[in-house]
């Protein structure tokens, strides 16, 4: 709701105050998981629904952690804040894995739970059932503070218009991210008679860029490289940025790796994408350019040498959150790292480099990209009859079947790799938090965005298990969210048996091979829950049969739009 003047607004109590607010705000959608303490914002929301007020639409969903990944999805594909609601110190129990990831990825939300009521009677909305009492915490804000970039306790309605727009502008500051605004019912329930809305006027800061000095000091190291690398990761959340990275990498006439991406941040059809791991090429870097990556390498598979010079660009090159990052920084660059990007591509071109040392260059990238590229084709082809389904023979089929309006979200699915990933904003990995169960509720997210484009999630079988899938499944059913769901399963938590492996060589696990707490037998007939929800499923174990069962699986989503899953029997990695 766009506004110029003040507004004022007659409502009842601080609940409808607080939802008008929202209203105003923009905010499309209430994602709720609700309890005793909702009282007052069931009822505000029933009010808009009376009065034809489409906005906030509320969402309910059944699991919290489903609601919060959800908002999420929403978020990465709008870049809009969200705002969630959940039930006191329990709901925010549920949700808070789901609040890590949406920390570490920087989401912008208002993630909200009620306050058991304060007082033990007198008021309304006072204390009136067992849990009122035993659901008071000491510190409620503490319970998520290190992954909140704020939070607040709504304390009365005069305030309710400095309250949410303070947690909009620290949600949407740098960094981005969630915050949490905890509502004691008394406080919902009070009469209030009328809100005044004022024009919102909390404007994000403007894109900081580096100074001249700095470009020019930063090309010169650049100009100076012999084999130059660069390593990116988060940069594609936003999407316009990738064109600069492209721009940048071209002008460089550099590499580029993108280790642990969970978005599009450079293009991996590109001539210079040479893989998802930086170990290969890091140790023979002498320049190394690391953009948004919250882990470039990992140190015990090799490192850049002494000499080598480490450029670190990221809106926060301290990556304030993580409590020990110790990656080399000679040159760190803050801001948008699009805009450092954009000058630092035109600096370089002001001023050639070697036409003779970036011809050799380029040609050595690009023969290291085409056999890149060719080994994984012909390891999914090679893996194309193997029987449990091999995992890239699976990601390689998911490849040929989506279409440039297709999102696929990868929950510990299929392999990154394996795609063809040439458009910013296509594909979506998880968080550096690594909270399982994200991604088809994430995708639901997703759908809800641009009901337009088709959503595949593709998961591992325990993955599947921590979506919290008879919630996921319900909300896709309740409100026409249909999406494709892959359950890539090989019975196992494999990652869990190779780290054991990995740690202990030699250990009782893997001499015995015996490896508790992995094994996910009997492996259940996970396609027939869908259909308790209205929805498609199949078993797919014979490799010819991939493609067609992908193919009828979207159709049902396309045509029938009902949502489908797949439970594909894959043998581990
Ligand atoms: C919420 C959460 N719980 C536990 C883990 C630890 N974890 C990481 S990978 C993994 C196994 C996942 O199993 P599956 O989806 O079957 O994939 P696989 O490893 O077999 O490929 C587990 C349990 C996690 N990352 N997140």
């Amino acid at each position: 709701m766009e506004m110029n003047k003040p507004v004022t607004i007659p409502v009842e109590t601080v609940g409808q105050a607080y939802l008008e607010l929202l209203r105003a705000r923009g905010i499309k959608y209430f994602f709720g998981n609700s309890g005793t303490d909702f009282g007052p914002i069931i009822d505000g929301l029933a009010k808009f629904g009376a009065e034809k007020k489409m906005h906030p639409m509320p969402i309910t969903v059944p699991h919290e952690f489903v609601a919060v990944s959800m908002a999420q999805g929403y978020a990465m594909i709008t870049g809009e804040p969200q705002v969630v609601m959940v039930h006191v110190i329990v709901g925010t129990g549920n949700a808070s894995a789901a609040v890590m990831n949406a920390s570490r990825l920087n989401v912008p939300m208002i993630f909200s739970a009620g306050r058991t009521p304060l007082t033990e009677e007198g008021l309304r909305g006072s204390r009136t059932n067992f849990i009122h009492w035993g659901q008071e915490s000491f510190d409620q804000g503490g319970l998520l503070r290190e992954f909140t970039r704020w939070d607040y306790e709504l304390r009365n309605g005069e305030q309710v218009e400095a309250v949410v727009d303070r947690a909009l502008e620290m949600a949407l500051g740098t960094p981005q991210g969630p915050v949490y605004l905890t509502l004691p019912r008394e406080v919902l329930a009070q009469k209030m008679d009328s809100i005044t809305i004022h024009p919102f006027r909390k404007n994000n800061a403007e894109a900081l860029q580096p100074s001249a000095e700095t470009i020019k000091r930063t090309a010169a190291v650049l100009r100076r490289a012999i084999n130059p690398l660069i390593i990116t990761g988060r940069l594609g959340s936003d999407p316009t940025a990738v064109s600069a990275m492209v721009s940048f990498a071209e002008a460089l006439v550099a590499p580029v790796v993108t280790p642990a991406s969970p978005f599009v941040s450079f293009p991996n059809t590109h001539d210079f994408h040479l893989g998802v791991s930086s170990a290969p090429y890091v140790k023979d870097a002498d320049v190394v350019v690391v953009v948004e990556s919250d882990v470039p390498w990992y140190p015990f598979q090799g490192k850049p040498g002494e000499n080598a010079k480490v450029i670190q660009i990221a809106r926060d090159p301290n990556y304030s959150g993580i409590p020990i990052r110790n990656f080399p920084k000679d040159i760190s660059i803050g801001g948008d790292p699009k805009l450092a990007l954009e000058l630092l591509a035109q600096e370089l071109k002001s001023q050639p480099l070697s036409e003779k040392l970036t011809a050799e260059r380029a040609e050595r990238i690009r023969s290291q990209h085409d056999g890149y590229r060719n080994r994984l084709k012909q390891k999914a082809e090679k893996a194309s009859r193997d029987k449990p389904i091999d995992t890239a023979w699976l990601s390689y089929c998911v490849d040929q079947v989506r279409d440039s309006e297709t999102l696929i979200v990868n929950d510990h699915g299929v392999s990154q790799e394996h795609l063809s990933l040439s458009e910013p904003a296509s594909y979506f990995g998880g968080s550096p938090a690594g909270g399982l169960g994200w991604g088809i509720g994430g995708g639901l997210g997703m759908k809800l965005a641009c009901p337009e484009k088709t959503v595949i999630a593709s998961v591992g079988d325990g993955t599947y298990m921590f979506n919290n899938p008879t919630a996921c499944h319900f909300v896709s059913e309740a409100y026409d969210l249909p999406m494709l769901t892959i359950i890539c399963n090989n019975s196992i938590w494999h990652s869990t048996k190779a780290a054991t492996q990995q740690v202990l060589p030699d250990g009782w696990a893997t001499s015995t091979g015996n490896f508790p707490l992995c094994d996910l037998t009997p492996s259940p007939r996970y396609e027939m829950v869908v259909s308790a929800h209205g929805g498609y499923g199949e078993m797919v174990d014979d490799p010819a049969e991939l493609l067609p069962a992908l193919r009828r699986a979207l159709k049902v989503v396309r045509e029938e739009k009902r949502q489908a899953v797949l439970n594909v029997i894959c043998g581990t990695h």
